[in-house]
């Protein structure tokens, strides 16, 4: 009988395992059934943007974190489909940093290129995976909206593609409860017009405090004050911008800081990062996981060592991104189609300790890039996944760090070389701080 694939998910990560067995089945290859579900309306994952925040129409919690005027916080050089370059989908180069429209359009040309949409149920969260040891097989549980009723189905694998920057982790400050403005985490963030004139306060140095701190920068808030509880991330700031230690406590607008100095804010936005989060998974089958760049029990970063029928994909902290992703998929198709092996769970757990322990002992983030980059290539040379140079796309991001040391409002303006096409990005028309349309359109014009 035909072996039946359940997909969790159809943002790039859910994409790439469909891309994976369509590339397989376009060979001749004869593959499994395959069922994606799909939480949204449309794929794309967090790409496929909604204005709504909280729930959504159905109930559900809104899955996107992405907002208004984004743009690619990395290269897109670093993130290059190996079978599906940019030059391919738009027909000719473009800069290196797209807008999230960009972006979004390139992630479905591929998948509308292979045809694999009526794989997907939309409309249709999971509700609950679990796996019976007598029959071998997992019981999926999933809600059908469109029909208004839940129903279940088996399969012999699951792959959960679900992603992890979608549960806000948001902790609590004193004085939040007597606060006279807006508190809200950046999952909730949608539009940087709202804090035009406003001074704002950011908690957390990661991606989500630098770059909607730069976004209110962009479109006009007063002053932006963000407070580490670790380290400053110690950029060349705008004059309008200053770094403090950790938030202790807040009166009514006055902020007051670890060192004792404050400061009147009128909204606080928590870039506190996010939490893996899998409430539908049976508590066997759960990944419990901080955000790091190899997390405990999936081995080779995806299966599942307690249970290698199921699979988890994109549950790295990311410096790669969608290649990465397929370099997972496709190593993920191959063991399902009997392939690949995996070896004994005894030799999965020494597997996955060398590669934590390697994690634990690098230095800076550059050697984190080179250690994701070789950990995408040692997945890449287990399949047919075509092959790209990663020394290039490491090069793009070791460039991207140095150009945001140089200048953190105008690092987007450069350009990086393909490691797919070799074509050196051009410029963009305009200058990000100066582009304030983030649409497609505006962004493949060649001139502003
Ligand atoms: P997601 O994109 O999160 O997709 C998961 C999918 O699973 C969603 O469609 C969701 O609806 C679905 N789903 C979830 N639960 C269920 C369920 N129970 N049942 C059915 N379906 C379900 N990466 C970059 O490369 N460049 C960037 O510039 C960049 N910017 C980012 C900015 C923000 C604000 C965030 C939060 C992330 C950013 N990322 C960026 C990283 C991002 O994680 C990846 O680009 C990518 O979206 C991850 O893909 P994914 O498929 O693993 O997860
Ligand atoms: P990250 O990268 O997980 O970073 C979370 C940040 O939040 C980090 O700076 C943490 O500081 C900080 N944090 C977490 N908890 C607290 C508390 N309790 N108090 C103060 N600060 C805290 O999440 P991001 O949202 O920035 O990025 C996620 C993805 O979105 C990323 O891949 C991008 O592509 C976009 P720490 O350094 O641990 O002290």
């Amino acid at each position: 009988m035909t072996k039946r694939v359940a997909i969790i998910g159809a943002g790039p990560s859910g994409l790439a395992q469909l891309r994976a067995f369509q590339s397989a089945m376009g060979k001749g290859a004869e593959i499994p059934e395959i069922v994606c579900y799909e939480k949204q309306s449309n794929w794309g994952g967090l790409w496929n943007y909604t204005w709504r925040t909280g729930l959504d129409e159905y109930g559900e919690p809104v899955h996107a974190s992405m907002y208004r005027y984004l743009w690619s916080n990395g290269p897109k050089e670093g993130l290059e489909f190996a079978d599906y370059s940019f030059e391919e989908h738009f027909g000719r180069p473009i800069a290196s940093y797209p807008p999230r429209a960009v972006l979004y359009d390139y992630i479905e040309g591929r998948v509308k290129k292979a045809g694999v949409r009526d794989w997907i149920r939309f409309n249709s969260p999971v509700r609950h995976v679990s796996y019976c040891e007598d029959t071998g097989l997992f019981t999926v549980i999933a809600q059908d909206h469109e029909k208004d009723r839940e129903y279940a189905e088996e399969y012999d694998y699951v792959i959960v593609a679900s992603g992890h920057f979608s549960t806000p982790n948001v902790p609590h400050f004193d004085g939040f409860d007597t606060f006279n403005g807006r508190v809200l985490h950046a999952h909730d963030f949608r539009d940087a017009m709202e804090f035009k004139n406003k001074d704002i306060l950011i908690i957390g140095t990661s991606y989500s405090a630098e770059d909607i701190g730069s976004q209110c920068w962009k479109y006009g808030c007063k002053s932006v004050t963000v407070s580490h509880r670790t380290a400053p991330m110690g950029y060349k700031w705008p004059d309008n911008w200053k770094e403090v230690p950790l938030l202790q406590k807040v009166e009514r607008n006055t902020a007051t800081f670890k060192d004792g100095s404050s400061t009147e804010v009128d909204a606080i936005i928590l870039c506190t990062g996010y939490l893996h989060h899998f409430p539908f998974m049976a508590e066997e089958l759960k990944l419990k996981t901080n955000n790091r760049l190899y997390p405990v029990n999936l081995y080779n970063g995806v299966v599942w060592t307690k249970n290698p029928k199921l699979m988890y994909l994109g549950m790295q902290d990311q410096w790669y991104t969608f290649n990465m992703f397929d370099a997972q998929a496709w190593y993920a198709r191959d063991i399902i189609m009997g392939r690949l092996d995996v070896p004994s769970e005894e030799e999965m757990f020494a597997d996955i300790d060398k590669w934590r322990e390697e994690e634990d002992s690098l230095p800076d983030d550059y050697a984190a890039i080179t250690f994701q980059g070789n950990y995408t290539l040692h997945l890449m040379s287990l399949t047919d996944y075509p092959d790209f140079d990663v020394t290039d796309s490491n090069q793009a991001f070791f460039e991207w760090k140095k150009h945001k040391k140089e200048n953190i409002m105008t690092f987007r303006d450069n350009g990086y070389r393909s490691a797919l096409t070799g074509t050196m990005a051009p410029a963009h028309h305009t200058p990000w701080k100066d582009a304030l349309d983030d649409s497609l359109e505006s962004y493949l014009q060649t001139e502003a």
